[in-house]
């Protein structure tokens, strides 16, 4: 479909695009002798200025990796998986899907989509859904990532652009309170806007139950109790409010409802913060302190504090901090959440969600359905109203009233989603099932069809980074003889479909166009960007109206996307997570990420330096609790919850709680920490529990067992 990119860059011999893990999306350079990819930091990217972790510099090595799927695979009458032509597997998928919605209805139909995916993916993946299936049935993997911050900003500040501010920021910042985030592992070059800031005299507060690499270089470490964040933001903001610490200026004039949590907010005084939260009232105090006396500070949230069924909740309370000190909209300060994928933000703005059109719009909102109808050249009668949210579309597989056939694009939802094996059991009752991937992940494995795709070096399109520029992805390679893009598949899929005339473009620059179109007057609006425009400028700031306007690097300057112009405060009260440690379950466990392994581990656990580094998941465990299971260094361990068991290496660390086991997610299997995760909903996020539950630690059985 498209050409390999000429645009060479000249002075460094090689195509300038972006590393395809997280949503920092440093900038790279490439250069493609025959089989030989080399990759190197791009310096005159002005977000990663030349870094790159581990994971960036070993991207290369998933294109030619010996385990790449190089052609269709169907299963056979035997049930086994063998390879088949493209126009076989296509047609395939299409029957699939027209034998469903036969039988069940339009919404038998089932697409489950990516944060991995480009701007022009994810919008075209909605477009099929709601034209060429005509299912209300999308949602995508987002909605496990930082949908509690997503629901929690556009309910305070009228919309959700995860850093309303560049990055550069965060060096001007006098005090940062970082929650629920290890971007010391998870966005390493992060660190260097707080090295800057540190240089600069600033200061850095990190409140996770662990202590990890980035509240191991804070000033301050909150080691909070699991689920307990918004206790300790209603804590802090206790004590600025007794001690006449707030900004009542601005809170009068630019925000509204703030009389209303006062209530609340009193019945938060340190000793009962300290119960809850079992962070010690002096350290309540030092932190209220730095943040009252700052005179600009910045409240920033990673998945801890929103992977909760209070998750909304939970950054509702953090929001209410940052506004009552008067920081959103001013330099320097602020609140803002860090996106985790590499297109967390583009693809949550395009209508990959089951209840959203493009451009950030709701699909319930009738101006919304007309706009969006006229752009899709169909009736808006015919686009469908909200789907089931990610979990319960899974949970509905193969049930009366479910999806019945499903395309999974851009998630291996067998390792990552929640409660993973009962996941397992619902995917394998589905009359049919596809998964396009780059490789045989274990979602594929279950697959009656598995579409080989074309990585990110081999393919055109624009992602949307953690601070709301819209950068390019080039394409610097060509993929396998027999492996295709996931916009060409759509488009074939959709003509199979009868649809094809929807689905007619010259490459993914014609689709940004349309994206463009769909999304003007919308919040997330990219009507303003161009390829060109992008180029130019080192990526472009949503939202960027029209032609003339050089998009937005910096929201909530004059006033809040609200019915009023003013942002809200929120009443939050603390409640217990879902589960909470008894008898049968002691401890609470909680999940993330290490340095080198990426999400579900498809890409890196295939990756030989990621897997030297990181080859098995360690569960950290407390000195004081190993020795009372009488576990040691690197021991088996069996953990089991009421979900079930998995099995890891103990690590025994004095980072963790004594009350807390912490387990990265990386893997299958056996060792799928999802095994044991409560799938317990935030109410109006949709987001599942990941970061609290409770586990039994189980007798030594399966040392260093590898897993199935
Ligand atoms: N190496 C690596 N980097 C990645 C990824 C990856 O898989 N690997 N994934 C990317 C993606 S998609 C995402 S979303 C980001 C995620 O980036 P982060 O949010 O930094 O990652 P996590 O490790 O999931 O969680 C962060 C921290 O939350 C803490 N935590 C656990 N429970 C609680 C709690 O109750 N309250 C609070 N306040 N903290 C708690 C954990 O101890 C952990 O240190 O990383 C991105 N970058
Ligand atoms: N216990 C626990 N579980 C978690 C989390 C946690 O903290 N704890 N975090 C959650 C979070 S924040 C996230 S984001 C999810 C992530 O979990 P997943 O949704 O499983 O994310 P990935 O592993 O990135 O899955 C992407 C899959 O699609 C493939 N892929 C990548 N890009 C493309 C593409 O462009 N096209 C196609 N066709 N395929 C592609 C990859 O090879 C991989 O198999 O996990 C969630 N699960
Ligand atoms: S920080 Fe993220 S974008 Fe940068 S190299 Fe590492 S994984 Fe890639
Ligand atoms: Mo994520």
């Amino acid at each position: 479909m498209q050409q390999v990119n000429d645009q060479m860059d000249s002075n460094a011999g090689a195509t300038a695009t972006h590393c395809p893990y997280c949503a920092f999306q440093c900038g790279m350079r490439i250069s493609a002798a025959g089989k030989e990819i080399a990759v190197t930091g791009d310096a005159e990217f002005p977000v990663n200025k030349g870094a790159l972790c581990i994971k960036g510099w070993t991207a290369a090595a998933t294109l030619t990796h010996p385990e790449r799927l190089t052609t269709p695979l169907a299963r056979n009458e035997s049930g086994v998986l063998v390879p088949v032509s493209w126009d076989a597997a296509l047609d395939r998928v299409a029957q699939g899907f027209k034998d469903a919605q036969g039988a069940y209805g339009k919404d038998a139909a089932g697409i489950f989509g990516g944060g991995s995916l480009t701007n022009e993916k994810s919008y075209l993946l909605g477009k099929f859904a709601r034209v060429a299936l005509q299912t209300s049935n999308i949602d995508y993997n987002g909605r496990f990532c930082m949908s509690s911050a997503a629901a929690a900003s556009i309910g305070s500040l009228g919309i959700d652009r995860g850093l309303p501010f560049p990055l550069a920021d965060i060096a001007g910042a006098e005090v940062v309170l970082m929650t629920g985030s290890n971007s010391a592992e998870t966005m390493p070059p992060l660190m260097q806007y707080f090295e800057e800031q540190r240089a600069n005299g600033g200061m850095l507060i990190v409140a996770d139950p662990r202590l990890t690499a980035t509240a191991s270089r804070a000033d301050l470490h909150l080691r909070l109790t699991p689920g307990t964040d918004s206790a300790l933001a209603n804590g802090i903001l206790h004590i600025l409010m007794r001690d006449g610490r707030l900004d009542q200026d601005y809170i009068d004039a630019r925000t509204e409802g703030f009389d209303h949590i006062k209530g609340t907010i009193a019945t938060y005084w340190p000793e009962r913060v300290e119960r809850i939260t079992g962070v010690p009232q002096r350290e309540l105090e030092r932190a209220a302190r730095l943040l009252g006396e700052a005179g600009a500070a910045m409240v920033l949230t990673g998945r801890g504090t929103e992977q909760q069924a209070q998750g909304v909740n939970n950054v509702r309370s953090f929001i209410n901090l940052a506004l009552a000190l008067g920081l959103i909209g001013r330099p320097n300060s602020g609140y803002g959440c860090l996106t985790g994928q590499g297109n967390g933000q583009g693809g949550r703005e395009h209508g990959q969600k089951a209840d959203q059109l493009p451009g950030y719009r709701r699909i319930d909102d009738p101006a919304a359905r007309a706009h969006v109808a006229a752009v899709w050249g169909v009736d808006e009668a015919r686009i469908p109203g909200p789907g089931k949210s990610a979990y319960e579309m899974l949970d509905s597989l193969g049930l009366e009233g479910g999806v019945m056939a499903l395309l999974v694009m851009g998630s291996n939802v067998v390792v990552s989603a929640p409660n993973a094996r009962h996941v397992v059991d619902r995917l394998r009752s589905l009359d049919f099932l596809a998964v396009s991937d780059f490789f045989r992940s274990e979602t594929a494995e279950l697959a009656d069809v598995v579409l080989p795709a074309a990585q990110w070096a081999e393919e055109e399109g624009t992602m949307t980074n953690l601070e709301g520029r819209v950068i390019r992805r080039r394409r610097v390679t060509n993929p396998p003889a027999d492996v295709r893009d996931d916009v060409s598949v759509i488009c074939e899929l959709a003509e199979r479909l009868g649809e094809g005339r929807h689905f007619r473009y010259s490459g993914a620059e014609e689709i940004f166009h349309e994206l463009g179109r769909a999304s003007a007057g919308g919040p997330a609006d990219y009507a303003g960007i161009t390829y060109a425009k992008i180029d130019a400028n080192n990526g472009v700031f949503w939202p960027c109206p029209d032609a003339d306007h050089a998009g937005t690097p910096r929201m909530f300057v004059d006033g809040f996307p609200t019915a009023s112009g003013r942002a809200r405060f929120h009443a939050v009260r603390h409640g217990s997570p879902a589960e909470e440690p008894d008898a049968d379950y002691p401890l609470y466990l909680t999940t993330g990420r290490n340095l080198a392994q990426y999400q579900s581990g498809t890409q890196t656990r295939r990756v030989e330096e990621l897997t030297s580094m990181t080859p098995l998941p360690l569960a950290e465990i407390h000195p004081a609790t190993a020795s009372r299971y009488q576990l040691e260094e690197g021991s088996g361990v069996t953990l089991v919850t009421r979900r079930g068991a998995a099995n890891f290496n103990v690590k025994v660390t004095r980072g963790i709680r004594e009350d807390t086991v912490f387990v990265p997610f990386h893997w299958g299997g056996v060792q799928a920490a999802n095994r044991l995760t409560n799938p317990a909903l935030d109410p109006t996020s949709r987001m599942p529990e990941f970061k609290v539950c409770a586990v039994r630690i189980e007798a030594a059985l399966r040392s260093n067992d590898k897993g199935e």
